[in-house]
Formats: C-alpha cells, sequence, structure tokens
C-alpha cells in the first residue's frame, strides 16, 4: 500500500518509528498489514521458536490499601473471600509444584498494610535454602514502593535488601498507562507513573532485570497507548533492563471501572503487532494466555508475539477474578508444546531470562 510506504521502508532499513508513525498504524492501518510487518519483524529475531517456562504464581495476598478502578483483586482484611498466606503456607504451595519441574515462582500479590521487608526476606531466604536454583521472580515497582515506605527503606536499600536473599528478577505490572490524568482516573493512589520508571531504572541499574506491562481496552486513547509505550522505549534505551513487554487487556468484570465491555480480538492482534513494531528495543512479547485465553494467545503469535508465559498450575486469580475464561489456568509442559507446534511454531523452553533451556 502506496499510504504506508514510508514506515515499510523504515522497518525494511531497521530505522525507529516515530510516534506519529505508531498513531498511524493504530488509527489507520489494516489489521492484516500490521500482522504481517510485525511477523516479519518477529521472524528475523526468533526464527519459528515461541518461548514457554514452567512456573507458578503464589499471589501472597489480596488485601491491599489501595482500591484501583480497574482491579477485581483486591479486598479488605474483613472480606470473607481475603487472604494472607503464612510463609509454611506458601511454602507448601511451591513443594506441591516443585516436581513438576518448575523452574520459576512469581511472588506477586497486593499493599498489604502490615507486611515489610522482615516477611518477604524471610520468605525468600527460606525458598532459596530449599530450591537454591528456583528463579524468585517477585513484586511490581508499586509493590517495591510499599514495601520500602512500611520498612522506612529508601528504594535503594530495599532492592539492595531483597537482592541479597535472593530477588533475581521483578514483574512487570503496576504500570497500567502512564499518561497522568488516565492514571488519576483509573488509579489515583498507585505509584506515579515517573515513580514506576525510576524504580525500574534502579533495579536494572542494579544489574536485576525486569518485566514491564501494559494495561489496555478501557478509558485511554491510542495516543496514550503510544506514549506508554515511547516512555518504555526511552528507559530501555539508557538502560536495557527489560526483558519483555507484556500486554494486559482490561478485563471488566467485578470492579469498580463501569465499564461494560472488552476491546476486541482484532484490537489485541493490532495493539501485540504495534508493540512488535514500536519498541524495537526490547526482545520479546509475551502473550500472557491467562489473561487473553490460549487461543487468542496462539494468534498473537502470528502478530508479533514470540512467548507464551509459563504453565502456572492453575496458581493465579487475578485474572478470573476479572471474568477471564480460564477459572482454573493451568497447562502441562507437553500441551504447551503441543499447541505451540499446531501453530506452526517450535516451542522453546527457556529459563526467567529467557535463555534456552
Ligand atoms: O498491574 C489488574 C493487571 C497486572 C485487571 O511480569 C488487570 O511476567 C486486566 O503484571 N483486567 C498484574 N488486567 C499482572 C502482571 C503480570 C502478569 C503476568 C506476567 C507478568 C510478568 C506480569 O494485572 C496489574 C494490572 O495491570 N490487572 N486487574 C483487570 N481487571
Amino acid at each position: 500500500m502506496e499510504k504506508f510506504r514510508d514506515i515499510e521502508n523504515k522497518l525494511l532499513k531497521r530505522e525507529r518509528l516515530s510516534f506519529d508513525d505508531a498513531l498511524r498504524m493504530y488509527y489507520e492501518m489494516p489489521v492484516q498489514k500490521l500482522g504481517v510487518l510485525a511477523n516479519n519483524i518477529k521472524q528475523n529475531l526468533h526464527g519459528k521458536r515461541v518461548f514457554f517456562n514452567r512456573n507458578i504464581h503464589v499471589e501472597t495476598s489480596n488485601i491491599c490499601v489501595n482500591k484501583c478502578k480497574f482491579c477485581s483483586f483486591y479486598r479488605d482484611s474483613v472480606c470473607k473471600d481475603s487472604w494472607e498466606y503464612s510463609i509454611p503456607e506458601i511454602i507448601e504451595k511451591i513443594q506441591q509444584n516443585y516436581k513438576s519441574g518448575i523452574t520459576e515462582v512469581h511472588i506477586v500479590g497486593s499493599l498489604h498494610p502490615t507486611r515489610g521487608i522482615d516477611f518477604f526476606t524471610e520468605l525468600f531466604k527460606q525458598i532459596k535454602i530449599k530450591w537454591s536454583n528456583l528463579h524468585i521472580k517477585a513484586f511490581t515497582a508499586v509493590e517495591i514502593e510499599h514495601i520500602a515506605m512500611l520498612s522506612g527503606l529508601s528504594i535503594s536499600n530495599c532492592i539492595d535488601e531483597l537482592k541479597s536473599v535472593g530477588l533475581d528478577s521483578v514483574a512487570g505490572g503496576g504500570a497500567e498507562i502512564f499518561d497522568e490524568n488516565i492514571r488519576k482516573q483509573i488509579c489515583p493512589e498507585k505509584t506515579a507513573s515517573s515513580d514506576w520508571l525510576n524504580i525500574h531504572r534502579k533495579l536494572h541499574n542494579k544489574n536485576i532485570t525486569s518485566n514491564c506491562t501494559m494495561l489496555y481496552g478501557h478509558i485511554e486513547s491510542y495516543e496514550n497507548r503510544v506514549d506508554h509505550m515511547n516512555r518504555l522505549r526511552t528507559l530501555q534505551d539508557e538502560t536495557g533492563g527489560f526483558n519483555c513487554f507484556i500486554p494486559l487487556k482490561y478485563k471488566y468484570a467485578n470492579n469498580k471501572l463501569g465499564l461494560k465491555k472488552e476491546v476486541s480480538l482484532s484490537e489485541d492482534l493490532k495493539n501485540y503487532a504495534i508493540a512488535r513494531l514500536f519498541l524495537d528495543n526490547i526482545k520479546h512479547l509475551k502473550a500472557y494466555w491467562p489473561m487473553m485465553g490460549k487461543e487468542s494467545s496462539l494468534l498473537a503469535l502470528n502478530f508479533g508475539a514470540n512467548d507464551m508465559d509459563g504453565t502456572i498450575y492453575d496458581s493465579t486469580k487475578i485474572y478470573s477474578m476479572a471474568g477471564a475464561q480460564d477459572t482454573k489456568p493451568t497447562i502441562s509442559k507437553t500441551e504447551m508444546e503441543q499447541l505451540i507446534i499446531n501453530e506452526g511454531f517450535i516451542p522453546i523452553e527457556r529459563d526467567s531470562l529467557f535463555n534456552p533451556l
């Protein structure tokens, strides 16, 4: 198409796309064309290889001092469906899954009113004593800020303490949408965008890599999405510390944002493709299947995604509580491999830092 020749030429020459290029792609480029372009770039980077890992999520508590409007997960401590797992309970959950060959435990939760650095340093110590090779990917930047505040530590000292007891990498949540005006409407109490970015900068400077996310499909505009990815791309130019980008589709059930529908699958695929094309310095793009569903995640592999996250073993509730199809997300290694093969790709089991195993 003549109309997009300039963008195609840039991609052919591996030149960076501008903010306006990305906006034009969102507003004007047909999704099929986006798929072809994103696939070419992905093919050059990864060939037919699609990554996954064997992991579980441990959501330590859903009792949260924040009340983000889009969140279906948080509860007050008095609610009968609130939980706060003790250290022995968490260890038991890992124990139950360790025999399935997990290489990673992904630990996130809420902003718990009282659990500070002591709880988590003890937890990490106990995990590493039992399973020294198990990768601990834990917390969002928002949780790190909260734990530091509760414990009277600077962000920098808090990260140092967590690293010294086994924190290996950090999850990408809490980024939501960086635009300050939208952020005020969907999560007014949350870590400011500049602070979220600064915490990741600090992590990267201390050789702790992390992921990054974008919550899309609520009240944000295309301009807000491009601005969000642009802020991530700028930080990645500086530090190179992001392992992967994960677009998270807003699910509307059981939360206070008050929206009654979700964006279409075609919009999801468009978003994946533009992320692959715009974020030229983040190598991995994750189709997080507990959020999107297996079928749609497999489709996203044809629109720039190259990673399926992990086996999960029914250990996350964030998305089922927000209305995701899979109420008990779990998949065996063999099933994961078969799904990827059936889609025409080559499954590669990876570690948490994206090294093939
Ligand atoms: O920050 C919360 C999102 C995130 C809803 O790093 C919602 O590998 C949609 O970040 N609809 C937490 N999304 C999960 C997360 C994550 C997940 C998987 C892998 C990784 C990784 C990170 O979940 C929150 C928020 O953006 N979220 N509520 C909702 N109703």
